[in-house]
């Protein structure tokens, strides 16, 4: 089958948003709430294990906070304490900004040239993504995906494959023509339990996950000059992540 499109996570993948922009702004939102709360590096990395912000405080309530009594029904305690989070969050963006990481803007563009289709499917706010995309590379970049599947638009969060069904839903394709990009655990079950072929690039926190079924797992997707280093798979000779070797990976030339 022919790749026809590339599906991109966001957070960990794009960029290391976690530790220095989600976290912070978790803590911020914390502190204006007034709960004493903080998740310092460490813990912030166990608790990455549960996908999405409201589900991540939720579960923090019920594991770390047994005694807390919100002052108003949890569900709408914990929804405006996301709002201020995501709200800080994108003022973070903004004010400081968050790199993309190496090889994503040169794959971006090299598959865009060759006819490749792209896509984001995250388990983060929509608005995070209009924010990180305009912040990284700018406004007009929105437009070069096809599909922005993001947080809540499914019911079940990664590592359900649900955020990528509807992807492919969307892009009219299917898995076969597709490869996606993870940097977790998570990422990577959902993307391979919707039958999609995975390219894992770690970062400090995913680095010693399992990454079964991942078709390749590299420190980051290179640069010339900056070549990738294999975790896991085999990068043919290439340095970097390049779309001829993801045609290969895509089973492109398979029977
Ligand atoms: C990313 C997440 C997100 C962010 C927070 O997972 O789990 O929840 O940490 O985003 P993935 P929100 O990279 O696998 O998509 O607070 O907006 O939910
Ligand atoms: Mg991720």
């Amino acid at each position: 089958m022919k790749l026809k499109a590339l599906i991109f996570d966001l957070d960990g993948t794009f960029a290391e948003t976690e530790r220095d922009g989600h976290r912070v702004a978790f803590n911020r939102a914390f502190g204006e709430a007034r709960v004493g709360w903080h998740w310092d590096v460490a813990l912030y990395g166990q608790l990455l294990a549960v996908t999405g912000g409201k589900e991540r405080i939720r579960y923090y309530l019920e594991h770390y906070q047994q005694d807390f009594c919100p002052p108003v029904a949890l569900d709408e305690f914990i929804a405006k304490l996301h709002q201020a989070k995501t709200r800080y969050y994108i003022e973070l963006l903004k004010e400081q900004g968050i790199p993309l990481r190496p090889g994503v803007l040169r794959l971006l563009h090299a598959a865009r040239e060759q006819g490749l289709r792209l896509a984001i499917a995250t388990t983060t706010t929509p608005e995070n993504v209009t924010a990180l995309v305009s912040t990284g590379i700018g406004r007009h970049a929105l437009d070069w995906f096809d599909c922005i599947a993001a947080g809540d638009i499914v019911k079940a969060k990664k590592p359900a494959p649900d955020i990528y069904d509807y992807c492919l839903e969307q892009l009219q394709l299917e898995a076969g023509q597709c490869l996606a990009f993870e940097d977790s655990a998570n990422g990577v079950r959902a993307a391979v339990d919707a039958g999609i072929r995975v390219v894992v690039t770690v970062n400090d926190y995913t680095r010693d996950e399992d990454f079964a079924g991942a078709e390749l797992v590299l420190n980051h997707l290179g640069e010339p000059g900056q070549p990738c280093q294999v975790l896991s798979g085999k990068l043919d000779g290439f340095e970097c992540v390049k779309v001829d070797l993801l045609r290969r990976l895509s089973g492109e030339d398979e029977e």
